[in-house]
């Protein structure tokens, strides 16, 4: 995976850069940190509101190696293939309420009632302690106008907001355990005094509740630090209200060891998906993240299957693009690496180092269109004279190309006349036919 190369196209709008990236694959966001990500559909495209983590700024005096945060971002795609930055949406300056030095902007969400946007999100006010605001707006992506005060009555972080079948709206939010409180119709105050849902795990830490509803079941999805690190678990009960009862986990704690994994759950025209976060682009400091989406998928009976998290991701790539194989669907048992391109600069992307004759890569769900591409384009290097061989499907699938790879310590661009060029979507396996060890940065079809 190569930034500069990767399908970047920047367009000015209303005087602010917007961007429509080709990501794919995981992570979502290449350019920019992203946490906590919530994902709603409105308007038929479906917009990602996470959290934004920075590196901190000169002069930052808040808690060393911590979460440093001052604005959000919300993110669009029709495809989820093409994504758009539609810039800064609300910063920590920009609310009354807020303290502007405490880089405290944590996980967000959004709902749209009766004609109306709103944005919740916590940080830590001017009187101290966390507290949930509300911004307004008409449009998906604002501008919002956020409340001067913050909802009164709640104190804590991770706001999420379920509107139920009857226009009922209720707001759950955490501080170590998880609550609930119904929404007035004006959906910036609260009926009531919250309630704590204490039937779920007595020990860890619980926070960053998602409740949605699907065939008359709610489910409340959460991370639990169950062992060290949080790993999203769900109950399901017959009411918003619950009492809500365990019901099983959805994702395992991170092998990265990333500590968080703030999460939400959408269907996007048919197909459920999970978005939530690793530190794909910061593997030494977990409190910079990156959003992740894969598929999600139920039993008969309801139940969630326990999903394995990928580096594919969900959207379908173009066999035109650079093809980052580096974010394989699976891999030979042996003779397969991935490393960044750039150790300096992780957003330039990874490359993938084959280093045994037969490794093989299979990347799945790539459009080739109508089938017009005449050639097949390896950005590589290798150590010696190397050979890669392009199949279709499967590893003994039809051979689209042998690309050869020449010697040198440069990236080269190596390319080779297709064959066998397939229409619509299919795998693709990239295989090391024989030679030295090669690092191949993404194959494309032109
Ligand atoms: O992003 C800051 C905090 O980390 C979130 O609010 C939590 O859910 C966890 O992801």
């Amino acid at each position: 995976m190569h930034l500069s190369n990767r399908h970047l196209v920047v367009a000015a709008a209303a005087g602010l850069m917007q961007a429509a990236a080709a990501f794919a694959t995981n992570p979502l966001i290449m350019d920019q940190f992203t946490a906590d990500p919530t994902a709603r559909v409105f308007e038929g495209r479906l917009y990602v509101y996470p959290s934004h983590d920075i590196k901190a700024p000169p002069g930052y005096n808040g808690r060393p190696n911590w979460f440093v945060m001052e604005d959000y971002h919300v993110f669009s795609s029709d495809n989820l293939t093409d994504w758009k930055d539609h810039g800064v949406i609300a910063t920590q300056t920009g609310a009354d309420w807020v303290d502007p030095t405490s880089y405290s902007m944590w996980a967000p969400d959004a709902v749209f009632k009766d004609g109306k946007y709103y944005f919740y999100f916590p940080a830590i006010a001017k009187t101290g302690g966390f507290r949930i605001g509300v911004a307004i707006a008409d449009k998906p992506y604002g501008p919002f106008k956020p409340m001067a005060t913050p909802i009164e009555g709640v104190k804590g972080i991770d706001p999420s907001v379920l509107i139920d079948k009857d226009g009922s709206a209720y707001l759950y939010y955490s501080l170590d355990k998880i609550f609930v409180a119904r929404l007035k119709p004006n959906m910036v105050e609260i009926e009531g005094e919250p309630q704590v849902f204490d039937n779920l795990p007595k020990k860890g830490l619980m926070e960053g509740p998602f409740v949605f509803e699907r065939n008359g079941i709610y489910y409340l999805t959460y991370p639990h630090v169950a062992n060290k690190t949080e790993r999203l678990e769900y109950a399901t009960s017959t009411s918003p209200m619950g009492p809500f009862k365990h019901a099983g986990v959805i994702l395992d704690e991170s092998a990265s060891g990333c500590w968080t994994v703030h999460h939400s759950i959408v269907d996007y025209q048919g197909q459920w998906y999970l978005f939530y976060h690793d530190k794909d682009l910061s593997p030494a400091f977990d409190k910079n993240r990156s959003i992740r989406a894969d598929k999600l998928f139920f039993n008969a009976d309801g139940t969630i299957q326990k999903i394995t998290p990928t580096l594919r991701g969900v959207g379908l790539v173009q066999a035109t693009s650079e093809i980052q194989i580096d974010r394989y669907t699976a891999t030979s048992p042996q003779g397969i690496a991935v490393s960044f391109l750039d150790d300096a600069n992780p957003q330039a992307g990874w490359k993938t180092t084959f280093s045994s004759a037969k490794s093989w890569v299979r990347f799945a769900d790539v459009d080739f269109g109508e089938g017009a591409q005449k050639s097949i384009e390896v950005r590589a290097r290798a150590a010696g004279p190397s050979a890669l061989e392009i199949r279709l499907d499967k590893s003994d699938g039809p051979l689209l190309g042998r690309v050869d790879v020449g010697q040198g310590t440069d990236w080269t661009i190596a390319s080779v006349a297709a064959r066998n060029l397939p229409t619509g979507v299919h795998d693709l396996f990239v295989t090391q036919a024989d030679g030295e060890a090669v690092d191949v940065d993404w194959v494309s079809f032109r």
